[in-house]
């Protein structure tokens, strides 16, 4: 008998949730960066071993604050995760507590599946002692089905999360090809890398309003081509991203084009265009236009 099953990996923007969803898989599946509202769109990693077959739910961090089209659709699309899933992995930094961890908190507490709490990022707690009263404090806030430190970045502690997350898959045909690691298609796979190059090599405000779009996608021998479009708001986001003579553009461009070596297994020619279309990220039609829509 083969088990298949969904497991939502949620939290606040940064604690480490798209860092889980790819090391567990082995690979770089979704993009991530020391910046809040790195992931916009839920992206499915699945993870066959044997008979059970485990699909994880990446989902962009909920947050508070922000008005904007584009932020309401990454609430909306976080919180219907959690709808209709087998297990809700709900991610917080070992760190800290704050006012969006108790907003998800108050989400999770009304999902009718088992809720874990993740504690990740355990390896930067300076005191290792202040780890225990800490999940004591966890364990009155909510009945979690299992508090499970660990480690994303460095692995700690992953096996027992996976091996506890497994024992909740529901018998069942499985939905995935055993080889298929992904519901998302390639030309998404490498929008998202120029976007994470973009995302670690500008400042704070730039990234949140940055689109990008694969206008060519296709092999030419043993060379794969590929044109993106980087989107943004305003004239000086272009010449931002530009740089001095271009040598922004042409870094993101060569970070960009190593890692979808890396992912497609060929030689990749990339190139990179950049336009203004102010008021993208308020427009919902915009949005669904770019990809930003519900599945
Ligand atoms: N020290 C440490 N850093 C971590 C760990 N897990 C993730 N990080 C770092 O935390 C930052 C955010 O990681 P992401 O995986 O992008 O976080 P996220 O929750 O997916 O963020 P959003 O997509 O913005 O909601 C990155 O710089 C990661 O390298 C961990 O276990 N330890
Ligand atoms: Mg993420």
């Amino acid at each position: 008998m083969t088990h298949c099953g969904y497991v939502a990996i949620v939290g606040r923007p940064n604690v480490g949730k798209s860092t889980l969803m790819n090391h567990i898989l082995g690979q770089k599946l979704s993009i991530t960066s020391r910046k809040p509202q790195t992931t916009r769109q839920q992206i499915l990693g699945v993870k066959t071993e044997g008979h059970v077959q485990t699909i994880y739910v990446d989902t962009p961090g909920l947050h508070l604050g922000s008005t904007k089209a584009m932020n309401r659709f990454m609430n909306k699309t976080a919180s219907d995760a959690m709808v209709d899933v087998d297990a809700v992995l709900f991610l917080i930094d070992a760190e800290r507590w704050t006012d969006e961890d108790q907003a998800v908190l108050e989400k999770v507490k009304h999902v009718r599946c088992p809720v874990f709490l993740v504690v990740n990022k355990v390896d930067k707690l300076e005191d290792k002692d202040t780890l225990l009263p800490k999940l004591a404090r966890y364990s009155d806030m909510m009945n979690f089905a299992q508090i499970v430190p660990i480690s994303a970045l460095r692995g700690k502690n992953l096996d027992r999360l996976e091996r506890l997350t497994e024992s909740l898959m529901p018998e069942g045909g499985q939905f995935y090809p055993e080889d298929q690691i992904t519901d998302r298609s390639s030309r998404f796979l490498a929008s998202e890398i120029v976007r994470e190059k973009i995302t670690r090599q500008l400042g704070q405000e730039v990234p949140y309003e940055v689109a990008v779009q694969i206008e060519e996608f296709a092999f030419e021998g043993e060379t794969l081509h590929i044109s993106a479009l980087i989107l943004v708001e305003r004239n000086g986001q272009k010449r931002i991203i530009i740089g001095d003579r271009g040598e922004k553009i042409k870094l993101i461009g060569k970070e960009a084009r190593i890692d979808m070596e890396s992912m497609f297994q060929a030689k990749v020619m990339l190139n990179l265009w950049i336009k203004v279309r102010s008021g993208w990220s308020d427009d919902e039609r915009a949005l669904a236009s770019l990809g930003y829509q519900e599945q």
